[in-house]
């Protein structure tokens, strides 16, 4: 680790073993590390408790592939890219491999907030062609809550679909009870074929699924600790488990890997996504409680 250039009495700014630029936040309430690679929040724990998010001990932190664990930002897109943007473009989007640049850090009674941007490039262009302005508030408090907008600085519409990616730590598959997800959900290990949730979900295998009519609040339910995930703005919550077929599968986690992680996240993900008009922009939220 380089050195530490502290940024604010809470927040200090390093470099990992291969340059990639990290945020710690310590304050009166939780400890938190953000990777400017991806915007993405790798860890956040309270004070006094376990941690909530889930980091893969295989995640691969140089730069050179998405980080699995922690809150990836599946942005522009979620999953493959969709028709309308063209094939050969990486899985849930670029915005979780490339470079955020770090607008601001304050401390403030409630916690610390760290504001993180991203403009279009030739590289993002290439890709996706808009201009754009993407902007994630992350807030590390007694909850941990972030922020997605996306502002069309450009000058004919955009159409988006994004998730926040949330790895939930958990201590056992068989512990564990998910409610809040409503009813309908479309089962992708099927491929997409539309089912109904019975009761609360447990889990016994492998699951890929998009609740269409989430409550505003999910509670994953494990042994004595209730995590509540409360989200905004979004259209359906993608539940993820790869289980031991998946996990043995990624050269990013290990075996068992899948026993002590859970996703919940809060995303957009119907085909239409989200029209957002020039000058106009759009947000949705996740708050982990
Ligand atoms: O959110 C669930 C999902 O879309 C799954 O289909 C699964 O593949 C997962 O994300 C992980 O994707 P990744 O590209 O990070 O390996």
């Amino acid at each position: 680790m380089q050195p530490i250039r502290t940024l604010t009495a809470h927040c200090s700014l390093s470099h990992n073993e291969t340059g990639l630029p990290l945020l710690t936040i310590d304050n009166a309430y939780a400890k938190a590390e953000i990777s400017l690679f991806g915007a993405h929040v790798l860890s956040y724990q309270r004070h006094g408790e376990p941690a909530s998010l889930w980091l893969s001990d295989k995640a691969v932190l140089d730069g050179s592939k998405p980080i699995r664990g922690g809150i990836p930002l599946c942005w522009p897109w979620f999953g493959p890219a969709p028709a309308r943007v063209g094939s050969g473009k990486p899985a849930h989007g670029f915005a979780r491999t490339t470079l955020w640049s770090l607008d601001g850090v304050s401390d403030h009674e409630d916690g610390t907030l760290v504001h993180l941007s991203l403009r279009d490039t030739d590289a993002s262009r290439a890709l996706w062609p808009h201009a754009f302005e993407l902007e994630l508030d992350v807030l590390i408090g007694k909850e941990l809550s972030l922020v997605l907008t996306t502002r069309n600085t450009g000058n004919s519409p955009l159409v988006y679909n994004a998730a926040l990616h949330t790895y939930l730590q958990i201590s056992s598959p068989a512990a564990v009870s998910v409610t809040g997800l409503g009813a309908p959900y479309l089962d992708k290990v099927t491929g997409g074929q539309p089912a109904q949730q019975q009761g609360a979900l447990t889990l016994s295998g492998a699951l890929d699924r998009i609740y269409l009519q989430p409550e505003p609040r999910v509670t994953v339910q494990d042994a004595e600790r209730a995590t509540h995930v409360v989200s905004g703005n979004h259209d359906s919550i993608v539940v993820w488990t790869p289980w031991l077929e998946g996990a043995s599968a990624m050269a990013d986690m290990s075996d068992d890997g899948y026993r002590t992680m859970l996703c919940v996240e809060a995303a957009i993900t119907a085909e239409a996504g989200v029209v957002i008009a020039p000058d106009e922009e759009h947000s949705f939220s996740t708050v982990i409680i």
